[in-house]
């Protein structure tokens, strides 16, 4: 069965990320949900997950909640074949208390650098207090990967929910520029380079007008993260599919890609694909 998930603004809300990476990148079935944050819609959206009052939020069978960290304890309790968290008790456990710490913690860089995904700055300074925040990130992952023998580029062995509450703050290393030891700067790579971020991300860029209060007027440069292959939006061309490969609706949105015509069930579909076109499996067997 399929959960309900309560999300709000794909490029700003970091909560919301991690709550669908769990799903995402586990492969747990979902029908999600999403609303502007502090827009009418969003209060209405919430009102149906109730008592939860923030994104990301689920509804079970039995119950709807919020907070990232009791939904990825109930997927995992829910779903113990999907991986939530590592299988190898020392690994589990490390991993459970590096989402907490992330859960409860870093203030400063939260404070500092608030996530947007449609940005990034050639510098950002900071204070002490956000330049402790990133050693201490540095101590955890580099403790995590040396204690779990990870010999991939996740903190405790496979990805686990530690990466996914992790996710955010490699967007924020990465959007601001922000100094990290060559360790940390790996680690943060893997995740701008992992398929479900980049599809995260792709829907971010293109799900609604920037929102001015998450931008600083700091130089900016281009997203360090992999290149998108080239793409646009075209309004006139015969595409090679009849159907949308995400809704099998009709193929009425168009992109081209190297002179050819695909299309899609929505301009939302055919934005977050031109977005990052290498993101979105289904698109890239269409591609062939
Ligand atoms: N501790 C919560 C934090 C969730 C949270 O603060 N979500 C924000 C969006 S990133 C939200 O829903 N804000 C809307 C509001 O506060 O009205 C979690 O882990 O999920």
């Amino acid at each position: 069965m399929a959960y309900d998930l309560a999300l709000g603004d794909r490029a700003y809300s970091s909560w919301s990320m991690r709550g669908w990476l769990l799903f995402e990148r586990f492969g747990i079935p979902y029908n999600a949900h999403y609303a502007r944050l502090s827009s009418d819609a969003f209060a209405t959206l919430i009102e149906g997950f109730h008592p939860a009052r923030t994104v990301p939020a689920v509804r079970f069978p039995e119950a709807a909640i919020g907070d990232s960290l009791a939904i990825a304890e109930e997927l995992a309790t829910r779903h113990p074949e999907a991986g939530i968290w590592p299988k190898a008790p020392r690994a589990r456990a490390l991993a459970r208390s590096l989402a907490a710490e992330m859960h409860s913690g870093f203030v400063a860089l939260r404070r500092a650098c608030p996530m947007n995904l449609r940005v990034s700055y050639s510098s950002f300074p900071v204070d002490e207090t956000v330049a402790a925040d990133l050693r201490r990130l540095e101590t955890i992952w580099d403790h995590a990967r040396q204690a779990c023998d990870s010999d991939g580029p996740w903190l405790c062995g496979d990805y686990s929910a530690a990466d996914a509450f992790f996710a955010p703050v490699a967007a924020r290393i990465a959007g601001y520029n922000l100094n990290v030891s060559a360790s940390a700067r790996a680690y943060v790579e893997a995740h701008l380079a992992d398929p479900a971020f980049r599809r995260w991300r792709a829907m971010g860029l293109v799900d609604g007008d920037d929102r001015a209060e998450y931008f600083y007027d700091n130089p900016r440069r281009a997203w360090p993260g992999p290149v998108p292959l080239p793409a646009g939006a075209v309004k006139d061309g015969t595409p090679e599919n009849t159907v949308c490969p995400y809704s099998g609706k009709p193929a009425g949105h168009l992109l081209e890609i190297g002179g050819r015509i695909f299309g899609f069930g929505s301009a939302f579909d055919r934005d977050k694909t031109v977005a990052d076109p290498q993101a979105w499996p289904e698109f890239i067997r269409m591609l062939g």
